[in-house]
């Protein structure tokens, strides 16, 4: 497998020598610089690339090239985001970048409640806490259909929270939601939230399918003649946020995906701390059954709780079995092998990590810290080298 690691280029306060110190020997990274929507331009990339390889990396896979939100509402004439998305692939082909990770999350990326929750020692991680989601939805947001999502002694708590709550308890909540939008663009205060979910009015699930799929039909085509890979992130957690539909939450939903567009180049980012948080997911069972599509993998883990919360565990410990997994990547990664694919390895990185150490000391990107992944790797190339008896 191909030891990566996730660097934001100049927002990144972690540089690439720092990186260099971790083993890892691929980055992935994106041009956060530029508005959704926009083409990346073949030289802004090719100095990306330029930089990353003289600090000795390789950059193959891009995380993320984002998909405009009105691609996924499906609204107006959108054959120009379409064209610019076609331009920005190409250009990333030309550089050699030929792995493609995006998602189709409505709205909001990946969504946590906390992203300081403490862990034994002093160390912190990141959580998702189902009664804090349901306060912000219900009594920040005011949005009343929220009710139906939650449990109702969930509800009931998320009432006591938000009565016994500061006006900093709730400013912290609101700053948590919205860390997972990576990049400078696109963070919402509350009225603004309310605003774009009035966009979404009347979109359900058929309907992001629907989008879903006509993103794929115009995409689809461009990355079989470039050769690239499509590698769609799950959602993160696994479950409708804010009451806006998620379409890639498990072994049903990929299974749809990937016949809605019959393509190897339409695949999969296997992120295992994203399809872990549903309890109905068995990431390992999940990850066999559509090998052939996992084109990057995040690996990660996390420890559920019966209400819905859950926290981010370090990579070894949690509810997956982050051996079994990489078990099958790498029976994935010797099937392509055999098949005569020089491109067999898998890129994937140490998703995440809980802040330790002298990650406390300095300002980092939030779940990124360099001390926490570095542990996370450390674990993660232990596994593979004894899994691979290496
Ligand atoms: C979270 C990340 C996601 C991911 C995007 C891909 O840490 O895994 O933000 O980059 O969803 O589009």
């Amino acid at each position: 497998m191909i030891e990566s690691w996730r660097w934001y280029g100049d927002l990144d306060n972690i540089s690439l020598s720092e990186i260099s110190q971790t083993g890892a020997r691929a980055i992935v990274t994106a041009l956060h610089e530029i508005p959704y929507g926009e083409v990346w331009p073949a030289q802004a990339i090719a100095a990306r690339k330029a930089r990353i390889k003289a600090a000795g990396f390789d950059w193959t896979v891009v995380e993320s090239l984002p998909v405009h939100e009105a691609i996924k509402r499906g609204e107006g004439d959108l054959s120009r985001l379409f064209a610019n998305y076609r331009q920005s692939m190409a250009n990333l082909a030309a550089q050699g970048v030929d792995t493609i990770c995006y998602n189709f999350m409505p709205l909001l990326d990946w969504t946590r409640t906390d992203l300081a929750a403490p862990v034994a020692g002093g160390a912190t991680c990141l959580r998702f806490d189902a009664v804090r989601m349901c306060a912000f939805e219900l009594h920040m947001l005011g949005r009343q259909d929220a009710a139906n999502d939650y449990a109702q002694d969930v509800v009931v708590k998320a009432d006591a929270w938000y009565q016994a709550s500061s006006e900093e308890d709730r400013s912290a909540l609101l700053a948590a939601i919205m860390a997972g939008i990576p990049g400078a663009f696109d963070r919402y205060d509350i009225a603004g939230l309310r605003q774009e979910l009035l966009a979404y009015q009347g979109i359900g699930r058929d309907e992001i399918r629907t989008n879903f799929k006509r993103f794929l039909d115009e995409v689809g085509p461009t990355a079989e003649e470039l050769g690239l890979r499509l590698a769609v992130h799950p959602d993160d957690p696994p479950r409708n946020i804010l009451g806006l539909p998620r379409i890639v939450s498990g072994g049903g939903d990929l299974a749809w995906l990937f016949s809605a567009y019959d393509s190897v180049a339409n695949g999969l980012t296997l992120c295992s701390g994203s399809l872990g948080a549903s309890a109905k997911n068995d990431v390992p069972e999940i990850a066999a059954k559509f090998a052939d599509r996992i084109h990057f993998a995040h690996l990660r883990n996390v420890a559920k709780e019966p209400d819905g919360s859950f926290e981010e565990a370090a990579h070894l410990d949690g509810d997956t079995d982050m051996v079994a997994l990489i078990r099958v990547l790498l029976a994935e990664q010797e099937r392509r092998k055999r098949a005569g694919r020089e491109d067999h390895l898998i890129p994937f990185r140490p998703d995440h990590g809980h802040v330790l150490l002298s990650d406390h000391c300095r300002e980092l990107v939030a779940g990124y810290p360099l001390i926490g992944r570095l542990r996370g790797l450390a674990e993660l190339r232990g596994v593979i080298r004894g899994v691979t008896g290496a």
